[in-house]
């Protein structure tokens, strides 16, 4: 990372104000309220900070997310560059469960093509040929994302101190091989208690969901990082996200892939 403007003791400061807000579920301003000089690296230098502390306090780190790489996001968050953001095993919640809003702020949902590879990947030229010869099978995902800044207010830098907004994901549906589909074409649709509010297919995503996971592997080659075999990768939202509240049912059916499902409660 090249562009840092934060000192030691801003990051581990602006870390400290995420986790507060991430854990504890209320809203702050966007950290370039108070650092407007904020670069997209100092933004991942608090994001790292923010994974080394999660993982010290025994948290594993199960995988990574593309983010804003759908020209519907883009255009939803006024944003024109995907970014990335670590997944641990406390966000995951398994298929078909109920998930409480009071854990969280302004919780969405989106639909996802996940991907879990059987080789390491590194960049900084990893390409969505090599992802797809390293991906050991495809699922259909819903990511539930979570800003924490007030009055949905944010900008990049923010976004990705706050790991973009990761909060939950669910895994489910039917696992196949990508060589087996055109992962450009497959459908989905969301469905938010048995009404179709989202539609879309892969190519969404950055053309080819295989090309959000490569752009992933090249930015963790920034941070100095690798991707390696074992990983679950969500590759980004097929469609805008979608607010949820209590009562809520969302159902993604794929093409192919099966569906997956998640309800919320108070
Ligand atoms: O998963 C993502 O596309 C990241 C979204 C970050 C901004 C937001 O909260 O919508
Ligand atoms: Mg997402």
């Amino acid at each position: 990372m090249k562009d840092i403007t934060l000192t030691r003791e801003d990051i581990v400061r602006l870390c400290e104000r995420i986790e507060g807000a991430q854990t504890r579920a209320y809203a702050i301003p966007k950290l370039t309220d108070e650092y407007p000089a904020m670069t997209m690296d100092d933004g991942y230098a608090v994001q790292t900070a923010l994974r080394q502390r999660f993982i010290a306090q025994g948290h594993k780190l199960v995988g990574w997310k593309a983010g804003l790489t759908s020209k519907a996001k883009m255009k939803q968050m006024g944003v024109e560059v995907p970014s990335i953001g670590f997944l641990t095993d406390k966000m995951a919640v398994p298929e078909n469960s109920t998930i409480s809003v009071s854990e969280l702020v302004h919780p969405r949902v989106e639909c996802e093509i996940a991907f879990v590879t059987s080789q390491d990947l590194e960049g900084p030229n990893c390409t969505a040929e090599q992802v797809l010869a390293a991906t050991d099978y495809v699922l259909p995902a819903i990511e539930i994302i979570d800003s924490r800044f007030q009055k949905f207010s944010f900008d990049l830098q923010s976004v990705i101190a706050d790991n973009g907004s990761s909060a939950r994901f669910v895994g489910g549906g039917r696992p196949r091989y990508a060589a087996d589909l055109d992962l450009r074409t497959l459908g989905v649709v969301m469905e938010k208690n048995g009404e179709i509010v989202e539609m879309g297919a892969g190519a969404a995503v950055m053309n080819n969901p295989a090309e959000a996971v490569a752009m992933l592997v090249n930015i963790l080659h920034q941070l100095g990082e690798t991707l390696p075999k074992g990983s679950f990768v969500m590759s980004g939202g097929i469609t805008a996200a979608i607010a949820v509240a209590p009562g809520d049912y969302i159902s993604a059916r794929f093409q192919e892939l099966g569906s997956v499902s998640v309800s919320f409660t108070a």
